[in-house]
């Protein structure tokens, strides 16, 4: 490097000039009064304080939004560091009844559990899954207490069915293991006779719900393939589908113990059969489910409510079947709505229809108990004649779909039913000493009883149902109120003491006897599917989550995209 004659100098000028500012600086404090310079003290430590804070947020969002490598192609979050060590401090809090602090700050919706409450719902499907995991693994069912399976369908229905769920907790192991069996062990290929509503919720529904969320095609190939398989039993004379079919002979029929399907059975397979033509482009899924809607539409019905059973080959309802929003019901009405949504509010029959059938629960279902005046929907037996006031758990789904119509511009009328309903689900729970439902309650409308509701022994037994719990999420996320939060808990609280068991969750005889809650040995897929994913949703700082503007969820929670037609 060439030395340069004026370089000493320029040394010498800059010292002479830095001294000189020192010089000038010093005197300008000088001149400060006391109550001036302890303004600028505390002034500078404020800024480099907020300046550390951030700099410290910025290198923790860092650690969580980290991409992922390419080696964990199917990975669905980066490991949250800190919750290992959160672990400790978490129980404490829960023993404590200190819930709902926030344990961390992910970006990203789907990175885990972020309040305390959601931790502990991860924790259950955790346990549930660990014990699936050891005495069931690839069988539909686990049966915690005998330590073994039950399969129905022989389709690993628990893994398919809490796929989606996975994704949403965050819970990365579990959810490999379970990419993996679809991949390498899910076989439709099976001489074995299924139901084409419990398949289609459970299985081609939590299918496609984890394709739209991970974009892997495997989830794709395999729904086509089951769809392809199913598409048979609408080979009817009527269009009306065939209940079950034999996925090997593809051959279609009526149930065993029945000629006729389901009502809510062929009208509870719409939102997955349209969503897979709309993903493929091939319309022949659409089509299939759109006849059996129209047919429906155009039959006769008592003030838009339906029978519910109706006939394959005839195309009719069975004259003076039972009218209910329970077993054999429920759902029709809840994808009227949800199928209107699916299409962007585009199809008017659906809403039609479905404002039509409230107004018919109004009318021919609703009443009041004595004492306290709770509201109930009970049911019409004799095509109408006889009125019975028995609810099915089952019903308590009604006021989510209420308040999810009322949020997309129907009627406001619906919102107060749908409080009045969710109340009375409440006290089912409310009034038994295990803060647990049974399937089936009784109410009191004509003074015959001292109690508003009573149960009877046989009914008295809790299966893990999520109704309630999906109701109290809508209407979370509808309000933000966080009273649906406190309920929720509550139940979560009762599950926790009376069906958690050793290896994962039951069902149980008994919600009546604390002492005696006769555990009966059966975890269904709809509680890691539906009973927790709603729970660990409510349990969310964020009601909008999963956002009701951007999914319509199936009758088994899978979240499905909604379209503009
Ligand atoms: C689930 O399989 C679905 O929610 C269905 O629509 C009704 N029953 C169970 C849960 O209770």
């Amino acid at each position: 490097m060439v030395e340069n004659k004026y370089d000493h100098l320029t040394i010498d000028l800059d010292t002479q000039i830095d001294k000189r500012r020192k010089l000038y600086l010093r005197r300008t404090w000088n001149k400060l009064s006391k109550c001036q310079k302890s303004c600028l003290i505390t002034t500078t430590i404020l800024i480099c304080s907020s300046f550390l804070y951030f700099f410290h947020l910025n290198k923790h969002t860092a650690i969580i939004s980290v991409k992922e490598p390419e080696d964990q192609k199917y990975s669905i979050k980066s490991i949250i560091k800190e919750s290992k060590q959160l672990d400790d401090v978490n129980n404490i809090y829960l023993k404590q009844g200190i819930v709902n602090t926030e344990i961390s700050k992910p970006q990203n919706r789907f990175e885990g559990p972020i309040t305390l409450k959601q931790k502990a719902v991860a924790d259950a499907f955790k346990h549930a899954w660990k014990g699936y995991k050891k005495f069931a693994w690839g069988h539909d069912h686990l049966k915690p207490i005998s330590e073994s399976y039950s399969d129905w369908f022989g389709l690993g229905l628990t893994i398919v069915d809490s796929l989606d769920t996975m994704f949403i907790m965050g819970l990365e192991d579990e959810y490999r293991e379970a990419r993996d069996w679809v991949e390498h062990h899910l076989n439709f290929d099976i001489n074995r006779d299924v139901n084409l509503f419990e398949v289609t919720i459970r299985v081609l529904g939590g299918l496609l719900s984890i394709y739209h969320f991970s974009k892997d095609d495997l989830f794709l190939k395999k729904a086509i393939e089951l769809a392809d398989r199913l598409l048979p039993c609408f080979a009817s004379e009527s269009g009306i589908p065939y209940s079950d079919i034999n996925l090997f002979t593809r051959k279609p029929h009526a149930p065993k113990w029945s000629p006729d399907s389901s009502t809510s059975e062929v009208t509870t397979i719409q939102l997955e059969f349209r969503d897979l033509s709309r993903i493929t482009g091939d319309p022949k899924y659409e089509y299939a489910v759109d006849r059996v809607s129209r047919i429906i539409h155009k039959l006769e019905k008592k003030d838009g409510l339906v029978p519910i059973f109706i006939n394959a080959n005839t195309g009719q309802f069975r004259s003076y079947a039972t009218i209910t929003l329970g077993a054999r019901g429920d759902s029709y009405y809840e994808y009227l709505l949800k199928q209107w949504i699916q299409t962007g509010k585009t199809v008017d029959y659906f809403k039609e229809d479905y404002l039509e059938s409230i107004e018919g629960i109004q009318k021919h279902l609703l009443r009041r108990t004595q004492p306290n005046g709770y509201a109930f929907i009970g049911e019409l037996l004799g095509g109408g004649k006889d009125f019975k006031p028995k609810m099915d758990h089952l019903t308590c789904y009604l006021p989510g779909t209420l308040a999810l119509g009322v949020h997309n511009g129907l009627t406001n009328n619906h919102w107060k039913l749908a409080e009045d309903i969710l109340d009375s689900c409440y006290q089912t729970y409310a009034m038994q000493p295990t803060f647990l439902a049974p399937e089936i309650t009784y109410f009191n409308f004509q003074g015959e009883n001292s109690k508003d509701m009573y149960v009877k022994p046989n009914d008295a037994h809790n299966l893990l149902r999520p109704e309630f719990i999906e109701s109290l999420w809508y209407m979370y996320q509808l309000t933000s109120n966080t009273t649906y939060q406190d309920w929720g808990w509550k139940i979560f609280q009762g599950f926790e003491k009376y069906t958690k068991v050793v290896n994962g969750y039951t069902s149980i005889g008994n919600v009546r006897n604390a002492a005696n809650v006769r555990p009966k040995d059966m975890m269904e897929s709809f509680f890691l599917s539906e009973t927790l994913k709603y729970l660990y949703l409510l349990f969310s700082d964020n009601p909008k989550l999963l956002n009701l503007d951007e999914y319509v969820i199936n009758s088994e929670a899978h979240p499905l995209p909604i379209y503009s037609t």
